[in-house]
C-alpha cells in the first residue's frame, strides 16, 4: 500500500514546510496552524519508513532551524554553472564523468543510496557552446552497468543506449554540441526508471553562438528521492537536498538579469513545477526558439526543461516552490534573497 505510507509520510513531513516561516520569517497565521499539530503521531508515522529521524520533525515544530543538510556553499557547484564561452570554431570542451555509488544525505539524517555521476544527484552541469566538440570521458566505478545518454543532435553511436559500460569500464562520448538550448543527460541502462531515480542525471547547457545577455546564472534541477523504496518519492528537492534553499536563500541583485536553467528529472511523478512569489518571469521552453511566456508558474513533465529570465522588481525574500503543495511540503521550497 504505497499510497497510504506515502500519505502518512506527508502528514509527518508537513510541519517541515512551516519551519522557515515560523522560525525565520513569521509571515502569516497559516504557519501557526502547522506549528500547532500534534506531532506525537507524526513520529510514529515516519518510523516504518525507515531512517527519518525524530529530530527533524521536532526542530520544525518549535520553529528552530530549517531542517536542511549542510553548509551555505555546499551546492554552489550545482547551482552556479561554468561560464559561457564565446563561440570559437574548432574548440573542444572536455568533461570527465565517473559513475560512483554514494549515500546522499537528502534531509537531516535521511540517507539515499544513490548511483551518481561524480558523487552528486544531480550530477555536474555540462556546458558547451553550439558548434563546440563535446568530449565526455565516462568511467564506471559503480556497482551496476551504466551509460550517458545526452539530449540533443548527435550520431546514434554516441547516444548512450547501445554501449553499456560495465563496472570498471569506460567510454568516451564525442559529438558536436547542438542545438543551443537547455538539455539533459542521464543514464540509459535498464531498468531505466531505476537508473534515473537512483540519481544518474544532470543539466546540459548549450549556449547559442550569438550569446545570451550577461546575467546572474543559476541551475535548478528538480528531483525526488524514494528513501523507503516503495516506488514513490519521500523527498523533493532542487539540486539534491530538501529545503536547502530555504535554509540558504539564493542571493541575487535587484533589477539585474537573473537567468535560471530549470530542468525536471523527477521520477515516479508525472510532472513537477516551479512557482515564484511576488514577481513574474519570462520562460523559454527548452531554451530554444523565440517564444517566451510571461508567468509566475511553469510546469514540466519528466525530461522537460526551460530557461527562465527575470529582473526582480523588489528586494527581500521571494519564496519559490513546486506548486504541487505535496512536493513543497516534502522539501521543494526555497527563497531568493533579492538585495540592492
Ligand atoms: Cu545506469
Amino acid at each position: 500500500m504505497p499510497k497510504l505510507s506515502r500519505r502518512k509520510l506527508l502528514a509527518a513531513a508537513a510541519p517541515l514546510a512551516a519551519a522557515p516561516i515560523v522560525g525565520k520569517l513569521a509571515l502569516d497565521s497559516g504557519s501557526a496552524e502547522a506549528g500547532g499539530h500534534d506531532h506525537s503521531s507524526h513520529s510514529h508515522a515516519r518510523t516504518p519508513a525507515g531512517h527519518q529521524p525524530e529530530a527533524m520533525g521536532h526542530a520544525a515544530m518549535v520553529g528552530e532551524e530549517v531542517p536542511a543538510v549542510g553548509g551555505p556553499n555546499d551546492l554552489d557547484a550545482l547551482l552556479y554553472p561554468p561560464k559561457a564561452l564565446p563561440y570559437q570554431p574548432g574548440r573542444v570542451r572536455e568533461y570527465e564523468l565517473v559513475a560512483v555509488d554514494n549515500d546522499l544525505e537528502v534531509a537531516p539524517g535521511v540517507f539515499f543510496p544513490a548511483w551518481t555521476y561524480n558523487g552528486s544527484a544531480p550530477g555536474p552541469v555540462i556546458r558547451a557552446t553550439e558548434g563546440d566538440t563535446l568530449r565526455v570521458r565516462f568511467r564506471n566505478e559503480g556497482s551496476h552497468p551504466h551509460t550517458i545518454h545526452f539530449h540533443g543532435i548527435h550520431p546514434t553511436n554516441m547516444d548512450g543506449v547501445f554501449e553499456i559500460v560495465g563496472t570498471g569500464g569506460s567510454f568516451t562520448y564525442e559529438f558536436e554540441a547542438r542545438p543551443a538550448g537547455l538539455h539533459l543527460y542521464h543514464c540509459h541502462a535498464t531498468p531505466l526508471k531505476k537508473h534515473i531515480h537512483k540519481g544518474l542525471y544532470g543539466a546540459f547547457i548549450i549556449d547559442p553562438r550569438e550569446p545570451r545577455p550577461p546575467a546572474q546564472e543559476l541551475v535548478m534541477v528538480m528531483n525526488g528521492f524514494d528513501t523507503d523504496g516503495d516506488g514513490g518519492n519521500n523527498f523533493y528537492t532542487v539540486n539534491g537536498r530538501s529545503f536547502y534553499y530555504a535554509k540558504y536563500p539564493i542571493r541575487v541583485k535587484r533589477s539585474e538579469l537573473v537567468r535560471i536553467y530549470l530542468a525536471n528529472l523527477t521520477e515516479f511523478d508525472l510532472i513537477n513545477s516551479f512557482h515564484l512569489h511576488a514577481d513574474f518571469f519570462r520562460h523559454q521552453p527548452t531554451g530554444t526558439g523565440d517564444h517566451w511566456e510571461y508567468t509566475d508558474t511553469v510546469m514540466q513533465c519528466q525530461g522537460q526543461r526551460g530557461v527562465l529570465e527575470i529582473e526582480f522588481a523588489g528586494t527581500g525574500l521571494h519564496m519559490f516552490h513546486a506548486h504541487q503543495s505535496e512536493f513543497a511540503e516534502l522539501g521543494w521550497m526555497g527563497f531568493f534573497e533579492v538585495v540592492d
